[in-house]
């Protein structure tokens, strides 16, 4: 068993993302700058923005945080993207989800310039991801698929099964693993909340991609010896013990199952640290779009 380490290789992402950046700063380029949109007071949501901006630092970019009270009117939030739109000097933003629930995701969403839409969520940079075309892929499932490049899994011909088909990771990871080139040619089957016998099908997945956030819901006896497990669940668990007041768990019984897993990603550290780089690397893309 090897566990699939997304720290490092997020780490190592981001030094190749920083060479970049170096390189067009010497050159006497626009440096790149991402902002993120943040509503309301989230502590998970705060978490992951708070590590995006540092991370931008880190490789070099500017970045905006805009941050926004949980009152904030749908209106005043389309009027906060199309700020972000017209402002040139921003090469990509993102509208951190989940949004409270009186606002209409999908309307933000679309209201977003596909040019700067670094999460790949609108409409028409999924669309271009479903046909194969370059574009901006979601961060979650493009760091899904480079840590499987960057390990040398194939994919090719595999049985890959997903849980979940939300539009931030499973529906798109479940395109991309079925499109044709490297880190796809897979079979996909996409079991969700009406699925009968969920297990019938986890058993015979090569490869297991988890997109559900239920704690610890993949055990042992689910999986078939060998198999490769990309957990994409972090679920904060209330732990009183902690200094922090919670432990944060993954989607997979990882101590069971990796013992019968050939490759396993933990949780944290693996696919999490990877949305972050990943959405860097999109970033990048964008600048070298629009310039
Ligand atoms: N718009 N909304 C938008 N884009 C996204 O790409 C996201 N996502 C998901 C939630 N909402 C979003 C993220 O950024 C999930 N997500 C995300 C980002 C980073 C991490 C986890 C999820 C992460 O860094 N995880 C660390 C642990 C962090 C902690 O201490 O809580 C890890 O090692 O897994």
């Amino acid at each position: 068993m090897e566990i699939i380490d997304g720290k490092k290789i997020s780490n190592q992402i981001k030094e190749e993302i920083k060479v970049e950046v170096d390189s067009l700063k010497a050159l006497g380029k626009k440096i790149p700058h991402l902002a993120a949109v943040i509503v309301g007071e989230d502590g998970a949501s705060l978490t992951y923005v708070g590590s995006k901006v540092r991370s931008c630092k880190q490789v070099g970019f500017n970045s905006t945080l805009v941050k926004l009270a949980e009152s904030i009117t749908e209106n005043e939030l389309l009027d906060e993207i199309y700020k972000l739109n017209n402002n040139d000097s921003i090469d990509g933003f993102i509208v951190q989800l989940p949004l409270p629930k009186h606002i209409d995701e999908q309307k933000i969403l679309l209201a977003i310039d596909p040019n700067k839409d670094v999460d790949g969520f609108h409409p028409t940079n999924f669309g271009k991801m479903a046909l194969n075309m370059r574009t901006f892929i979601p961060a979650t499932p493009y760091g899904i698929i480079e840590l499987i490049k960057r390990y040398g899994i194939e994919t090719s011909g595999k049985h890959t099964v997903v849980i979940g088909r939300s539009h931030i990771v499973g529906r798109p990871i479940s395109i991309l693993m079925n499109n044709k080139g490297q880190g796809g040619d897979s079979t996909v089957t996409v079991v969700h909340s009406k699925t009968k016998n969920i297990e019938f099908y986890t058993k015979n997945a090569d490869i297991l991609v988890s997109a559900l956030g239920i704690p610890e819901y993949v055990k042992e006896h689910m999986v078939k010896n060998n198999v490769v497990i990309i957990d994409v669940g972090i679920t904060r668990v209330k732990d009183h013990k902690t200094e922090k007041g919670y432990v944060i768990k993954g989607d997979v019984d990882f101590d069971s199952v990796s013992k019968k897993a050939s490759y396993i990603t933990p949780v944290p550290g693996g696919v999490g640290p990877m949305t972050i780089a990943m959405l860097l690397k999109n970033t990048l893309l964008s600048v070298g779009m629009r310039s």
